[in-house]
């Protein structure tokens, strides 16, 4: 029995195609490895850099580079994905077989990691794809993420509402906590990083004067809770509601985050789960893919702030 025995018989259950849920039984199987390095990351010597960039021209940590070779080794035994895509990788890797491809940022929020922070791992799967450029975002038949924090959190989805399970550490088996997960409508927290605000379009400077505005009858000012790692701050939006983002501005005009393994898998989680993402224009799983390390803006939560965000982006509205 695999760490993904139980969300193996629950996907049966749900009457999923039986090679999707071998796949993700082997995502399962790379990120339980994933976690028990991250565990003990501090001990053995698995924290900091290895010297290299990789082609977004980032500075690669040991811990990123340690994940992406478990997915590497464990995809390609699994026999059930063709073509591996990863932050990681310059190029997309043919892994030989498989109806699948499978997308994934195997340390998301790295710097974290040097702090003993929370870091996850995110991962999407189409239909193996030509060139390993898939289409838009809806197409995704799974899409997940694994938060490693002080406990090890998988949400996920196959199309079909939200999921969370949470890794028994003596059993080391992915357990369900939550079916068929909704998000708040609202919520009182928003992430983003403030620092970069200088470089702001004044529409997103706006919408975030309106959540920091002094006026508790329209439920404000927001608290800011941004610890770095999208997975961990994404992780309390989807249970509590409200908002992160990760604009475009002048320095960077998509922002910092891909489209094909960070912004769609998520936005797929929060669909499942009746909120919304957008890159401030258009929905986010509507994007037509260019490149498969491409960048795009992210609004992500509950529905009334990130519509609230557009609005604002799109200038429908104006500072108060
Ligand atoms: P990474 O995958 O290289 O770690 O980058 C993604 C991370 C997100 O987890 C986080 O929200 C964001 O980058 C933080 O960026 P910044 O330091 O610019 O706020
Ligand atoms: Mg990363």
């Amino acid at each position: 029995m695999g760490p993904g025995a139980e969300l193996s018989r629950f996907m049966r259950d749900e009457r999923v195609e039986p090679r999707l849920v071998e796949l993700i039984a082997a995502v399962a199987t790379a990120t339980e490895r994933i976690e028990a390095l991250v565990r003990r990351s501090g001990l053995t010597h698995l924290i900091g850099l290895t010297g290299a960039t990789n082609v977004q021209d980032e500075a690669v940590h040991k811990l990123d580079d340690a994940a992406n070779r478990i997915f590497v080794d464990v995809l390609r035994a699994s026999g059930r994905a063709s073509l591996l895509v990863s932050e990681e990788l310059a190029e997309p890797l043919a892994l030989g077989g498989g109806p699948f491809a499978l997308y994934v940022d195997p340390i998301d929020g790295s710097s974290n990691a040097d702090v003993n922070g929370s870091i996850g791992s995110i991962f999407s799967v189409h239909a193996s794809a030509h060139a390993g450029l898939p289409g838009p975002g809806h197409a995704q038949r799974a899409a997940g993420y694994v938060m490693y924090g002080p406990g090890t959190s998988m949400m996920i989805t196959w199309g079909r509402e939200l999921h969370e399970f949470v890794l028994d550490p003596d059993a080391r088996g992915f357990l369900l906590t939550r079916a068929g997960l909704r998000l708040p409508p609202s919520g009182r927290t928003y992430a983003v990083n403030f620092g970069r605000r200088a470089y702001w379009d004044p529409g997103v400077g706006a919408f975030f004067d309106d959540l920091n505005a002094d006026d508790p009858a329209r439920g404000r000012p927001y608290s800011l809770r941004y610890s770095g790692s999208l997975t961990a701050d994404l992780h309390r939006i989807l249970l509590e509601g409200g908002i992160y983002c990760y604009p475009g501005d002048r320095k960077v005009k998509d922002g910092k985050l891909r489209l094909l393994y960070e912004a769609c898998p998520l936005a797929l989680l929060a669909e499942q789960g009746g909120g919304r993402a957008s890159n401030g224009h258009e929905r986010i799983l509507d994007i037509v893919p260019r490149t498969v390390h491409q960048r795009v803006p992210l609004y992500i939560g509950s529905a009334t702030e990130v519509e609230l965000a557009e609005d604002y982006v799109q200038q429908r509205r104006r500072a108060r």
